[in-house]
């Protein structure tokens, strides 16, 4: 669904396949207290879909929050409730808003039937229902509904990509920019040290030009990957630039920061990295500088110069080590 997802982010066709697949097996909830209206819906409907039929308004708000339904018929006139009311909590609930709605209504519903479609519901149907009609205007909806998941899902596919490097799967510098800033006021707020690291392999270049720019993509891959799992979930981990990773460590002073990085280091030289067509594997090196939130830092960039600096110390005397 995925691939579909970001291949139909722009392009026409796929959105029309799922579009023109989507007519079977949709999960529709009847809200309907009348028997044998339920019953002629259900008998019609279960064709083509799964049917769930709820009578209380209650019980299907419950339902309809639980369970991911394609679409939801609504009896106006259940009994001693207002059907417009479930309709209206429906479309204001965030995890039930994506629903299609239809309302199944009476002549004498006019002025209900228009509050309803002011608000967001879909369709209705009037009594006596038609069975062709009723197939018909369901098919629409769940159409639709299908329509606009393949939409929600190549969006955020989208956006995914918009934060994400493409090479190493780690957050890009965009991500680490727009959430830096946030995390420096709150942990500032709550009167939390904040630390950072710098990362950058050491004479990367030489294993460009002596293995190729493939091999070092992968100890890129391989060194990314490192970094993460030496890290915790609530770190930021950034591809920073060309092979220099960003690691933001939330609630985190000097002493534990230095000792990560050493960690980190240590971890980096130890095992080497296998290549595609070596039969050995390359050691690698790091070099890290480190750098915590100061009193008088006025922005996270204030940080970051100083973790910068000390990785050029870290470069300039020697590599393979951790400054600072
Ligand atoms: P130093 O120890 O001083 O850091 O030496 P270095 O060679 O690692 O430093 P430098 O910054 O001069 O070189 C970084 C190299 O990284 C240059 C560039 O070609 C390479 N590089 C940047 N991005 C990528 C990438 O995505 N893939 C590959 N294979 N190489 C990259
Ligand atoms: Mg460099
Ligand atoms: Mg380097
Ligand atoms: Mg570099």
């Amino acid at each position: 669904q995925r691939a579909l997802a970001s291949r139909a982010y722009g392009i026409g066709d796929p959105l029309a396949t799922a579009a023109a697949e989507s007519g079977l097996d949709a999960n529709i909830l009847i809200v309907e207290d009348r028997p044998g209206a339920a019953e002629r819906m259900a008998t019609a409907l279960l064709q083509h879909h799964r049917i769930t039929v709820e009578t209380n308004p209650i019980a299907a708000m419950q339902l309809a929050a639980e369970t991911e339904f394609d679409l939801a018929l609504i009896s106006l006139d259940l009994d001693g409730h207002d059907g417009l009311r479930l309709c209206s909590q429906l479309r204001s609930l965030d995890r039930t808003r994506g629903m299609p709605l239809i309302m199944i209504a009476e002549a004498h519903d006019r002025a209900r039937i228009t509050r309803g479609l002011d608000f967001g519901v879909h369709d209705y149907l009037m009594r006596p229902l038609d069975r062709n009609e009723l197939l018909a205007r369901t098919r629409t909806q769940v159409r639709r509904k299908r329509y606009s998941d393949v939409l929600r899902g190549a969006m955020q596919a989208s956006l995914q990509m918009a934060v994400t490097d493409g090479l190493t799967g780690l957050h890009n510098r965009r991500y680490l920019d727009s959430h830096l800033g946030a995390l420096f006021a709150e942990e500032g707020v709550r009167g939390r040290a904040l630390a950072t690291l710098i990362l950058d392999i050491d004479r990367f270049k030489s294993i460009n030009d002596t293995f190729g720019h493939e091999a070092g993509d992968e100890v890129l891959r391989a060194f990314a990957d490192r970094v993460r799992q030496h890290t915790r979930p609530i770190d930021i981990v950034a591809r920073y630039g060309g092979e220099e990773i960003v690691v933001i460590l939330p609630d985190t002073g000097l002493t534990e920061a230095r000792a990560i990085a050493e960690r980190i280091r240590e971890r980096i030289e130890a095992t080497p990295f296998p290549v595609l067509r070596q039969t050995r594997a390359l050691t690698v090196t790091v070099s890290i500088g480190v750098a915590v939130r100061g009193a008088h830092d006025g922005s996270p960039g204030d940080m970051l110069r100083r973790a910068d600096e000390g990785l050029y110390e870290a470069k300039a005397t020697g590599r393979n080590r951790v400054v600072a």
